[in-house]
């Protein structure tokens, strides 16, 4: 039985009429399929920006209006509109691309996106500062190297993440396949992103007639999110993720996968409805059955999640408003038969693992440190002509990780030497980065986010020099412990899972969580809020202090706060 299932006429579905629904809904109905007045918008020379309605369906085709946090006050003072540019996220499903493809990217960052390229938290590269005239060359370049933008962001289902794994092994090569595979699957019908950007023709004569078979006329009630994991990594944070599928490999090789459902970090700001979620396990599927599984978990949020209170319309609230078992049984509904019991598995931990590694065919792979993800030429470090020049001379492939890394995939016994010395010659030689620094995550936050309510991209290297010091005093410097910051509570580095987090609530202030699990099982708990870097520090060298001095062999950070009670204890 295929899972797939049209969606409910809007218009006719008296249990939720369009005009009760909230108002993203109605601008996705009366979208035209998200082709809005887009058109006109970019040709609007009066202002940098774009409309409000064409803003939002924007998303859809991968672009966020922004504009200079750093000078949005002085633009005001002078009366001029806020500084307007776009951020331009690319769909790059598990995080692979060619070195033609890197050297497209490399080229239009430099030509319109400020020189700097951004790694992002789901595996794929963000341009920023991308003028409105110059998004359709932007688009029209990736389009080039078949790189495009569609879905990667909006209310649809997101660039599908998947484990960077550094062993390359088959299990790898055949779930990352899958991975793309489901990507393709999910991704809108809708025709206006090729009419819009690369200036096809209209085929469809009336709005009925355009093809939307899966997501209908109002999409999703919100962003939809999927990873695949291949254990013991979880590199991919599996249990943040709306749907996630758990890689389960027999004697004959892979055999299907475990589904977890309803994760989600993303909260607002004082308001208690809303949280973070840990996805919980329902079942395991076949191999062949993967498309139905994704069709089935997105057709009940399409049909059941929340489309009149944005806030809680995650699948995670459908989840927990429903009920699991709910939501378990229109899931197996829809595959036409009950989901067999998650099978055994073991996950270890939710960073990258670094420096050379030999892959199961004898090639090898490096995970190189890119600090917040920003791939830029800084003094001393000339990271984004160094990844060019790799770029020109690998015959690999790149994969990016979910923690903002970029891995060197595929080199040849023979070529390595080569790609060593021109990584040294570009001062990106084997780094001496401690273990913190190693698994430290930071959103891009400021000056281009426009919900930033504090620093964490810029923050980041500065606050890492100022912990290391402690772990170092306490004999942890060795000691990986996972720690994430946030600019603000929608949790971006996937905070709540951290061992130690910020989130940042104004200027210079932020929540301090503490004891996430160290591979992500455990949400971490609210320890402190709105406070400052020296109350901060102050916390962490007492309970680093006390972790040196109390831990058990091979205790986790997290887990000793747990078991001695520290974060019950005091938690706020
Ligand atoms: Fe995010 C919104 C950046 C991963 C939860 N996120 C945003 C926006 C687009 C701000 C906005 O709505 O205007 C940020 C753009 C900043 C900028 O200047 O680039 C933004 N999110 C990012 C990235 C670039 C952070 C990074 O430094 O890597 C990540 C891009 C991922 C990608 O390639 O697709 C990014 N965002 C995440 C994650 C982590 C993940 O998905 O694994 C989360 C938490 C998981 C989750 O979704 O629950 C996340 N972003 C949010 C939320 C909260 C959603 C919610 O449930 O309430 C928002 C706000 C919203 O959607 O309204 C948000
Ligand atoms: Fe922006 Fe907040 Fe996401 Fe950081 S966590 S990128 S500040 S939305």
């Amino acid at each position: 039985m295929n899972a797939f299932t049209p969606p409910p006429d809007r218009s006719k579905d008296l249990s939720q009429p369009l005009d009760r629904l909230g108002p993203d809904e109605r601008i996705k109905y009366h979208s035209d399929h998200l082709r809005g007045t887009i058109e006109h918008s970019l040709l609007d020379r009066i202002s940098g920006g774009v409309v409000f309605e064409d803003n939002k369906l924007m998303k859809f085709h991968g672009i966020y209006q922004q504009d200079d946090r750093d000078i949005r006050d002085e633009r005001r003072r002078q009366k001029l509109e806020p500084a307007y540019s776009f951020m331009v996220r690319v769909r790059l499903p598990g995080g692979v691309c060619t070195p033609d493809q890197w050297l497209k990217l490399d080229s239009l960052a430099r030509a319109h996106g400020g020189d700097t390229i951004r790694l992002t938290t789901r595996q794929t590269v963000q341009f920023h500062w991308v003028l409105k005239d110059e998004l359709k060359t932007t688009i029209q370049g990736l389009h080039d190297v078949l790189l495009d933008t569609i879905a990667a962001c909006g209310d649809d289902a997101r660039g599908v993440m998947c484990t960077a794994d550094p062993r390359d092994s088959r299990l790898h090569a055949e779930v990352a396949e899958l991975a793309k595979t489901l990507s393709r699957h999910v991704i809108p019908r809708a025709r206006a992103y090729h009419e819009i950007w690369y200036g096809k023709e209209r085929v469809a004569t009336s709005e009925e007639e355009e093809e939307e078979p899966f997501y209908g006329r109002t999409y999703l009630p919100r962003k939809f999110k999927i990873a695949f994991v291949i254990p013991p990594s979880n590199d991919v944070d599996v249990y943040t993720q709306d749907l996630g599928f758990i890689a389960i490999e027999g004697p004959g090789g892979l055999e299907g996968f475990n589904l977890v459902i309803g994760g989600g970090m993303g909260r607002s700001d004082q308001d208690r409805e809303t949280y973070a979620r840990l996805a919980d396990p329902i079942g395991f599927v076949p191999k062949d059955r993967l498309l139905d599984a994704a069709d089935a978990v997105m057709g009940v949020q399409r049909d059941f999640g929340n489309r009149v209170e944005r806030s809680r319309a995650r699948f995670k609230y459908t989840v927990d408003d429903k009920g699991l078992d709910f939501v378990r049984g229109e899931i197996e509904r829809r595959l036409g038969s009950p989901l067999a019991p998650p099978r055994p598995f073991v996950l270890d931990s939710n960073g990258d693992a670094f420096g050379w590694r030999q892959a199961e065919d004898g090639r090898w792979n490096v995970t190189l440190l890119v600090e917040s993800g920003r791939i830029a030429n800084r003094p001393g470090r000339a990271t984004m002509d160094a990844i060019r020049a790799v770029a020109k001379a690998h015959k690999g492939h790149f994969r990016l990780t979910p923690n903002q890394n970029l891995m060197i995939a595929g080199v040849a016994p023979e070529d390595r030497p080569g790609l060593e010395a021109l990584l040294a010659g570009h001062g990106i030689a084997e780094d001496g980065a401690g273990a913190l620094r190693r698994n430290a995550v930071a959103c891009v936050a400021l000056p281009t986010c426009p919900l930033a309510m504090a620093e964490a991209e810029r923050y980041l290297p500065g606050f890492l020099g100022k912990v290391e010091p402690i772990l170092e005093r306490h004999g942890l410097a060795g000691e990986p412990v996972t720690m994430r910051i946030s600019g603000c509570p929608n949790g971006c580095s996937r905070p709540y899972v951290a061992e130690i987090a910020l989130t940042g609530r104004a200027p210079g202030k932020y929540n301090l969580w503490l004891g996430g699990g160290f591979h992500g099982e455990r949400l971490a708990r609210l320890y402190r809020e709105n406070i400052g870097e020296e109350t901060i520090l102050e916390i962490l060298d007492e309970a680093l202090g006390r972790y040196a001095a109390e831990r058990t062999p091979g205790e986790r950070f997290g887990d000793y706060l747990w078991r001695t009670g520290y974060v019950a204890a005091e938690t706020v």
